[in-house]
């Protein structure tokens, strides 16, 4: 009799799955198109693409080398990669990206410097020639914890947090947690009265190559910055200033899409997280009034070389994505038509073409990056009140999601959203406002089957 039940059971789980598995519903684990390697190991961040050229994978060589390795004071025998600060945030690439992935805000636990969050710092209004952000007169518009020997840092963050409680549908409580910024031990007095600041967590370095490759109409085809359709969606476009061309273009990276290019990217962080000049930035970054940083030793003009700042920037838009897991099994594909169904894929769309670009690897790729690249108002909750090129004090870009899942088998935690204040996926959700509203109601309402899968998905990208 039992035996009789359990194949009856066994044969409508039968009946179930076959009824699921012959919807036109189809998932594509191959997140990043031909650049998509099968692996969810520690280093699966960390890997070439595997149809890049010889020549190309040389260069990913020498630019792996030149992310990962530690720079150092000037002068010194290793000449390569001398020229650090004098104030900087890191020592390399890797020390915030850590193993190309994700950063983590100040712990308690980490004792001391842990730089995956970096603070912008900015005063009211917008650079006449380019738009960007105005520096703080004394700080300019980063704040750098650390220095080289002789030089004073600028000063010390510090991050608390306030919880906020709330409830599902269902009834269950959970809590978030507000972060709140105290910056200290400032070496050249106050900060402006009317200053900005704006926490940034390193992001997963991944598919950066193939974000730059989607072409700008594409991306501006899905902004719908008056809402014309009327989804409660908007999505705007962020327009930065393009520092190599000298021209205002699409910006597509950073978590408010302020910057154009990933080798913009690159060079905006040697100068501002390391200290490293380059053709972008000739000179180093020591605001006004900071005479002990102005007068310190180079390593060189520029510190880094125009062939290895290439290197570096083939290297990070090459990065290969892993694959999804379980893109065929049960929760994941419920999770992955929830994802529609709430709404999430308005903004974090599922699906794009890359166009042709110098690197064939790239090129016309099928790409899932679950993201629009656009702006977005999240509500006043995650809003940090400090513009960026178009992007108001409340709104972000929609953030990539691919790699999400392995986030934490590669840096050992994982912390979410622009200053790395949710310690889940649920969190991170739980605390979308504005545009984001109605998609995190449908989530927070949802029955914890439904949740469950949703959050299954999440973790197979
Ligand atoms: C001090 C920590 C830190 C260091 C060091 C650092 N980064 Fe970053 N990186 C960040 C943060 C924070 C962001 C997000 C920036 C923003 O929102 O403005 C970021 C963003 C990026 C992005 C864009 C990611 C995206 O999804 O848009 C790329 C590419 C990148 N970094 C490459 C580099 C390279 C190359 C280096 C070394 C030259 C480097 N980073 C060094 C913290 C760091
Ligand atoms: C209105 C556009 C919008 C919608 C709708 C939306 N998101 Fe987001 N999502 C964003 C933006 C923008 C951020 C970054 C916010 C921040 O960092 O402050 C984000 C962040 C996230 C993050 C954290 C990513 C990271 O790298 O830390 C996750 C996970 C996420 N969203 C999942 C979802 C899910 C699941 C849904 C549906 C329930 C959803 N989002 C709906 C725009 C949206
Ligand atoms: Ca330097
Ligand atoms: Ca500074
Ligand atoms: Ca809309």
């Amino acid at each position: 009799m039992i035996r009789w039940v359990a194949a009856v059971l066994a044969l409508a789980g039968l009946l179930t799955a076959a009824t699921c598995g012959s919807d036109s519903f189809t998932l594509d684990p191959n997140l990043g198109g031909e650049t998509t390697r099968i692996d969810a190991s520690r280093n699966s961040f960390s890997l070439p693409a595997p149809n890049l050229t010889t020549a190309e994978r040389r260069a990913f060589e020498v630019g792996d080398s030149f992310f990962t390795q530690n720079w150092v004071t000037a002068p010194a025998s290793t000449e390569a990669r001398d020229g650090l600060g004098p104030t900087f945030n890191a020592q390399a690439c890797s020390s915030c990206h850590v193993l190309d992935g994700r950063g983590a805000p100040p712990l308690p636990s980490h004792a001391g410097a842990h730089p995956g969050l970096l603070i912008r710092l900015s005063i009211p209004g917008a650079d006449a020639r380019t738009g960007g952000p105005l520096p703080d007169p004394r700080y300019g518009g980063q704040l750098q914890d650390r220095s080289v020997l002789g030089v004073p840092a600028e000063g010390v963050v510090r991050v608390s947090y306030e919880t906020i409680n709330g409830t599902y549908g269902d009834g269950t409580g959970y809590e978030l947690r507000m972060p709140s910024l105290e910056i200290t031990d400032l070496a050249f007095g106050p900060l402006a009265a009317d200053i900005r600041t704006s926490p940034r967590l390193a992001p997963q370095v991944i598919g950066m190559g193939l974000l730059e490759a989607i072409p700008a109409e594409a991306i501006m085809a899905l902004s719908d910055p008056d809402d014309a359709d009327g989804d409660g969606i908007s999505g705007r476009a962020n327009i930065v200033w393009d520092g190599r061309l000298g021209v205002p273009a699409l910006g597509r990276f950073g978590w408010k899409a302020n910057v154009a290019t990933v080798e913009q990217q690159a060079a905006g962080a040697f100068h501002g997280d390391l200290g490293i000049t380059s053709s972008l930035h000739p000179d180093e970054n020591c605001p006004g009034g900071q005479t002990a940083c102005s007068e310190a030793l180079t390593g060189g003009s520029p510190e880094i070389t125009e062939s290895r700042l290439g290197a570096v920037t083939i290297y990070t838009r090459t990065l290969s994505v892993p694959a999804m897991r379980g893109a065929d099994t049960e929760p994941v594909r419920s999770g992955a038509r929830l994802f529609e169904e709430f709404g999430c894929a308005s903004c974090h769309t599922v699906t794009h073409q890359t166009g042709i670009v110098d690197i064939a690897a790239l090129s016309e790729q099928t790409i899932h990056p679950y993201t629009d690249l656009l702006l977005h108002d999240m509500g006043e909750g995650l809003a940090d009140g400090r513009e960026d090129f178009a992007a108001s004090g409340r709104e972000w870009r929609t953030p990539p999601l691919w790699g999400i899942g392995l986030i934490e088998a590669i840096n050992g935690e994982r912390f979410l959203l622009h200053d790395g204040r949710a310690r889940t996926l649920e969190e991170a959700i739980l605390w979308h406002g504005g545009e984001g509203e109605e998609a995190k109601d449908a989530f927070r309402l949802a029955d914890p089957e439904q949740r469950a899968a949703l959050i299954a998905f999440l973790e197979a990208l």
